[in-house]
């Protein structure tokens, strides 16, 4: 690639993109609500908040892929979420159809549109998304917002339903949902390699022994995940406590994000 934009290059996972995406393209465009420091000899940095029409649309034009992980990554107040992940992703999806060359798109989305399905059930990505909050929502529309600019329009992207990408699992929950950041890093390579891509869903987990979900509709894209949580399964039991058969972290997919309350206005 010539140029690859991060958004969200600032966040947890951004700065993991940011260090470790340098070889996929000559120019990486980094970029968040603020400041991300002095750019490095490969990088352009650029400030930008998502719900800036204009702004977003100066943001993508040149670039030929693109890591869309900014935005609100929890729970929030109604405004919040719809500032930042309805009017942003629009925002994005209508600069990319307007950019001379369309890019390719890897969608941060979240385990938390389909947080309400129980943890004894197992899903594909024929699964009927079953959101868990107003963030849940907004990543579900995100998801058919990007397939309709796929059905319409040929861009591509990857609905990368992400379980839960921290250095390691920090709850019970996370032993199913953990996300390495290796197996995350190798999933990006793997989505800007594919010669077709297509708008798959792609749960975005390591290789977990207790999984609850399944990849063999993603087979032809060539991501193999090397980690599994259960690693660290023994030191979790002697942290913390495993949390009780009717807590939400228990039952559901997405563990608290249901039990919680929505913000009111
Ligand atoms: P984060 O909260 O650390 O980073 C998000 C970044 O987006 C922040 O730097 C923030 O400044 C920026 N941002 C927020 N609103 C913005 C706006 N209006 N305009 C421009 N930038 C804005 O989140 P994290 O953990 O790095 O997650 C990245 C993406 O992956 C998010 O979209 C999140 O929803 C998704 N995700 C992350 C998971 C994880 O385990 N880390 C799990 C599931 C999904
Ligand atoms: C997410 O969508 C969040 O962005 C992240 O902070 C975690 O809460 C993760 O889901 C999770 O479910 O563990």
């Amino acid at each position: 690639m010539e140029r690859l934009l991060i958004t969200g290059a600032g966040g947890s996972l951004g700065r993991v993109c940011r260090d470790r995406l340098t070889h996929l393209a000559r120019v990486i465009r980094v970029s968040d609500l603020s400041d991300l420091g002095p750019a490095a000899p490969h990088e352009e940095v650029v400030a930008c908040d998502l719900s800036d029409k204009s702004g977003v649309e100066a943001l993508v034009a040149g670039c030929d892929g693109i890591v869309h992980l900014g935005g609100q990554s929890v729970e929030a107040p109604w405004d919040v979420v719809r500032d930042a992940n309805i009017e942003g992703v629009v925002n994005l999806y209508e600069a990319a159809r307007k950019a001379s060359v369309a890019p390719r798109i890897a969608f941060a989305s979240s385990n938390h549109a389909i947080g309400f399905y129980n943890q004894s059930q197992r899903l594909d990505a024929n699964a009927p998304t079953r959101p868990d909050s107003l963030y849940g929502v907004s990543k579900v529309f995100g998801e058919a917002l990007a397939s309709m600019y796929h059905d319409k329009f040929g861009i591509e992207t990857a609905l990368i339903r992400i379980g839960s990408c921290f250095p390691e699992p920090r709850t019970h929950r996370m032993l199913s949902t953990w996300l390495s950041h290796d197996d995350f890093v190798r999933l990006l390579e793997r989505i800007f390699t594919v010669r077709r891509l297509g708008c798959p869903v792609i749960y975005g987990a390591s290789d977990n022994s207790s999984s609850w979900w399944d990849n063999r509709e993603v087979a032809y894209i060539g991501w193999r995940p090397e980690d599994n949580a259960e690693v660290f399964r023994e030191r979790l039991d002697a942290e913390i406590a495993p949390p009780g058969p009717r807590d939400a972290e228990a039952l559901y997919q997405g563990g608290r994000f249901c039990s919680d309350g929505i913000h009111e206005d």
